[in-house]
């Protein structure tokens, strides 16, 4: 039987409710694998590393159960996801950081095809409740990029590796103090 694409009771259609729901999963898996990252990092000395991946863990958490209230409150059920294939080693520091970064690229297509959608579709509640995502991509890959910057201008030589793990713990002061994009930052 044909699924109901809008119920009398709500304006989320089923396609939305879906779509959102692949955007927990996504978003569950960014916290699994930058918890995954940490205690790497933790286990290898990087402890300013391990600290930030501990914080930005949390933080994917945040962001899938901003989508889970966001589900529910329009009238569709956030699932659980399940998740498996979590990496557990890692080759380097600056691996790590290339990983992060190719992760939230992908994470940034995924929003993008989901704001499309709603747009597409003339959900513009949900559009609209889309663009802190997509806000929050273009900060999250300013991040990672930053990052591996400090690979090639410190060096991994001698201390550059311990120099390198040390800067990483500025580096959310760096994005939220002079991103372009930043819609709270003061003129
Ligand atoms: Fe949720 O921003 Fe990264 O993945």
């Amino acid at each position: 039987m044909k699924k109901q694409m809008v119920t009398t009771k709500r304006s989320l259609t089923l396609e939305t409710e879906e779509r959102l729901n692949q955007q927990i999963l996504l978003e569950g898996k960014s916290s699994a694998y930058y918890l995954s990252m940490a205690s790497w990092c933790d286990t290898k000395g990087y402890s300013t590393s391990s600290d930030f991946l501990y914080r930005h863990s949390e933080e994917e958490r945040q962001h899938m159960l901003k989508l889970f209230g966001y589900v529910n409150d329009a009238g569709g059920h956030a699932l659980q996801p399940e998740i498996t294939g979590i990496p557990h080693d890692f080759k380097s520091l600056r691996e790590i950081f290339e990983l992060i970064l190719e992760h939230e690229i992908e994470v940034t297509k995924s929003i993008n095809e989901l704001v499309d959608h709603c747009f597409s579709i003339k959900d513009f509640t949900t559009f609209h409740f889309l663009q802190w995502y997509v806000i929050e991509q273009r900060e999250e890959e300013t991040l990672s990029r930053r990052a591996l910057e400090l690979f090639d201008i410190i060096g991994e030589d001698g201390v550059g590796l311990w120099t390198i793990d040390q800067e990483i713990g500025n580096l959310e002061n760096f994005i939220q103090k002079s991103g372009p994009g930043n819609m709270d930052a003061p003129n």
